[in-house]
């Protein structure tokens, strides 16, 4: 299997945590997503990454489904509940840290095209969900007890947000939960970077 990645792509993190975590194998291509490859390209017309492609040549994206596809290729490391409610809590908490990380690329993208000039008051609101989304994880830690998908998308989305917009760290007990979590080989390893 290939993975089309790049090292800063909070969503390949995912993929790339996972893999790690079970111990699967796989071949990373790094994108570069200012100058699509046209195999990119070719596999997913919105040219995204991650995007994965099947020994068979079948492709799979998004993250949230590679995550899916990937969990399922090996029983003896489950990251995501088979079904019921625990399944759905996890894809849950997936769904949040991913649209977390989506505001602050917003974000970033707006601070990076207008250094001088950006929207304050779209910053304001978009940063002020960011907190109120770390409001909520700390609130309801307890739930990202046990290492999953869960934990993973959530330490994934601190990562990229520590990254992107370094004013928004995390503090407190979620602060010390980061800090253990990114402590795993899984998490060094994909630490982003330029
Ligand atoms: N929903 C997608 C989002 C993927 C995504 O937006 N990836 C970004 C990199 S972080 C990308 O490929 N951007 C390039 C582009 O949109 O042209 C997922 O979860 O995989």
């Amino acid at each position: 299997m290939k993975l089309f990645y790049t090292k800063r792509s909070p969503y390949a993190r995912k993929v790339r945590v996972l893999v790690l975590e079970k111990g699967i194998r796989l071949d990373l291509i790094d994108e570069d997503l200012a100058h699509k490859s046209q195999k990119l390209l070719d596999s997913n017309p919105l040219g995204k990454v991650p995007t994965l492609i099947l020994d068979n040549g079948d492709v799979i994206y998004d993250s949230v489904v590679i995550c899916q596809y990937l969990d399922e290729q090996d029983s003896k490391t489950r990251l995501i509940p088979l079904s019921g409610e625990a399944r759905y809590e996890v894809l849950k908490w997936e769904s949040m840290a991913d649209d977390m990380v989506t505001i602050a690329i917003y974000v970033y993208m707006e601070k990076v095209r207008h250094p001088q000039d950006f929207h304050a008051q779209f910053v304001t609101n978009s940063e002020n969900a960011i907190l109120n989304g770390y409001q909520y994880i700390e609130a309801h830690l307890n739930e990202l007890g046990e290492f999953n998908l869960a934990s993973i998308a959530v330490a994934s989305a601190i990562g990229y947000i520590h990254f992107r917009l370094p004013h928004l760290k995390v503090q407190g007990k979620l602060a010390q939960w980061f800090e253990q979590i990114n402590k795993r080989p899984s998490m060094q390893q994909t630490i982003p970077v330029v």
